[in-house]
């Protein structure tokens, strides 16, 4: 398996699939003629970009430290930046806009040191844009200690759909780190800048995973990217199999809006945490361990074996072991409950496991957490072994079908455990599935943190078209009669890998 960490100049021409290239071209352009516009005639020194992505494979489990296979998307957050004189102060600014200034109002702050560098407010149930320039910012400069960091004046073009499950937020974190390491020269690769970018929305109080930024950075024009973080994070980019047999991923938006930030008391925070406590009690109860997240419990099952490769036997032993050690199982445990289960008092649970997340919860359901996340990471192996076989298999027919139905059953599967185990779907998405498989997918499920946002379905490349019309038909017409023909080629579209973050001088 080889890793590879590309480095990330490159040209437009060599970021995005042939069909994308000329919008992107125009788009840039029109980038630098406003950063002109609006900063005194200035043209920008570089331009940075990050893209968002698509998981296929490998929900909620980024976090307890397993692997998945997501690949990027064209759609992508870019920022032209040139640099700035400290003002009459002697002070550091940053100054950054959104082409989109009107719902993103231009914003400025100042640099306050190497430790502090800059202060983030979260106001309960309010998203300011600016925070994810500044998490990246901080991320970056908290790394490198400088005492005296470029100015900065920055202009923001984002165009993954927010909210969705395709990480505009991470695209747009990724792409702040980007800028604010070229900005002041810092000699990083792609995975040290993933680490770092993977490390900074806690500064916008999520308990994030990792899977979002290592695609957006790592990515690889044409290839998904098989992510795995332990023992040490991995980006293996694998090419699919598509050509033969002809796929492709369709992606479509619920139109239902996830805002994670701000319902993370009762969804994406309260899983890491539900996902925390049950591997800390399973391995208490099968290795006498205080384990964090549930892939330290299945290393635990060859301490001894220094490589701690996750396998398929180790991950049905772990099953066995859930089914039978968890007694209550679809009702979940009350805080009451949790500190007799585990013999911490409530006080001990919360330090431990909740900490500094603002948590909403009347039950904690262990065992329906822990059994997706195993079940789900023995999925993510069986697809990643299906794509390369494809790939090194001959062109019979049988063989093709028997890939199609194999990573759409696995798909199918992944959705099904998110719906009823991690409870993480919502009517919407259950309905948009059923309609794409309806109408020709071979798998279909939601992607991204769910609650909302998009789905990604697995479509034989021959009926593509006529699957994207009949699901506008279907799901889009009779709930958003009123949407526009462009607003449609928003909501629904095939997807094909795209590259990661790159870097773009010379404009
Ligand atoms: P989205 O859907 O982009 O918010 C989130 C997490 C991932 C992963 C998925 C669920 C962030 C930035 N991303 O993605 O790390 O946990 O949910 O698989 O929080
Ligand atoms: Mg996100």
């Amino acid at each position: 398996m080889s890793t590879l960490v590309p480095t990330y100049f490159s040209k437009i021409s060599k970021l995005y699939p042939a069909h994308v290239q000329s919008n992107q071209t125009a788009r840039y352009n029109q980038l630098v003629e406003t950063f002109k516009k609006r900063y005194d005639g200035c043209s920008p020194s570089f331009i940075a970009r990050s893209p968002g992505r698509v998981n296929l494979i490998g929900e909620h489990i980024d976090y307890t430290g397993f692997g998945v296979l997501p690949m990027a998307i064209s759609r992508d957050v870019l920022i032209a930046v040139s640099y700035n004189d400290d003002d009459d102060n002697g002070e550091i600014v940053v100054e950054v806009s959104n082409m989109q200034n009107t719902r993103y109002p231009d914003r400025k702050f100042v640099y306050l040191g190497k430790e502090r560098v800059v202060d983030i407010e979260n106001e309960e149930g309010v998203v300011e844009w600016s925070n994810y320039f500044k998490c990246g910012y901080k991320g970056v400069l908290q790394h490198l200690k400088l005492d005296h960091p470029k100015g900065m004046r920055c202009l923001i073009d984002g165009n993954v759909p927010e909210g969705s499950g395709l990480s505009s937020s991470a695209a747009f974190t990724c792409c702040a780190v980007l800028a604010t390491c070229f900005a002041n020269n810092a000699q990083l690769n792609k995975i040290q800048l993933t680490e770092i970018a993977a490390s900074c929305e806690r500064f916008i109080g999520l308990g994030t995973g990792n899977m979002d930024q290592t695609a957006s950075i790592c990515s690889l024009l044409d290839h998904a990217l098989y992510v795995e973080f332990l023992p040490t994070l991995t980006a293996t980019p694998i090419k699919l199999p598509f050509t033969n047999p002809p796929l492709a991923f369709v992606i479509a938006n619920t139109l239902v809006k996830a805002d994670k930030v701000t319902t993370a008391p009762t969804n994406y925070n309260l899983r890491v945490v539900e996902a925390k406590i049950a591997a800390y009690y399973l391995g208490r109860q099968l290795f006498n361990t205080d384990c964090e997240i549930l892939r330290n419990v299945v290393d635990l099952y060859d301490s001894d074996n220094h490589e701690k490769v996750v396998t398929v036997e180790k991950l049905n032993a772990l099953l066995r072991e859930i089914d039978r050690l968890f007694e209550k199982k679809h009702e979940g445990y009350r805080l009451s409950e949790l500190s007799i289960l585990l013999g911490l008092d409530i006080s001990e649970i919360k330090c431990r496991f909740i900490g500094q997340y603002i948590i909403r919860a009347e039950t904690f359901h262990l065992y329906k957490r822990a059994k997706h996340v195993i079940e789900e990471s023995l999925r993510v192996l069986k697809f990643y072994e299906a794509c390369v076989r494809g790939c090194d298999a001959d062109d019979e027919d049988s063989k093709s079908e028997e890939l199609f139905d194999t990573l759409g059953k696995l798909m199918n599967q992944s959705h099904i455990s998110c719906r009823d185990l991690y409870d993480c779907s919502c009517k919407e998405l259950d309905d948009l599935v059923e309609i794409c498989l309806e109408n020709g997918a071979k798998g279909s499920r939601l992607t991204g943190a769910g609650w909302g946002g998009c789905t990604v379905s697995l479509v034989p490349l021959n009926i593509v078209n006529s699957f994207i019309r009949n699901v506008r038909e279907k799901y889009y017409q009779p709930r958003f009669p009123n949407l526009s023909e462009a607003e449609l080629d928003d909501v629904i579209f095939a997807a094909t890998p795209g590259s990661g973050a790159a870097v773009i001088i010379g404009l």
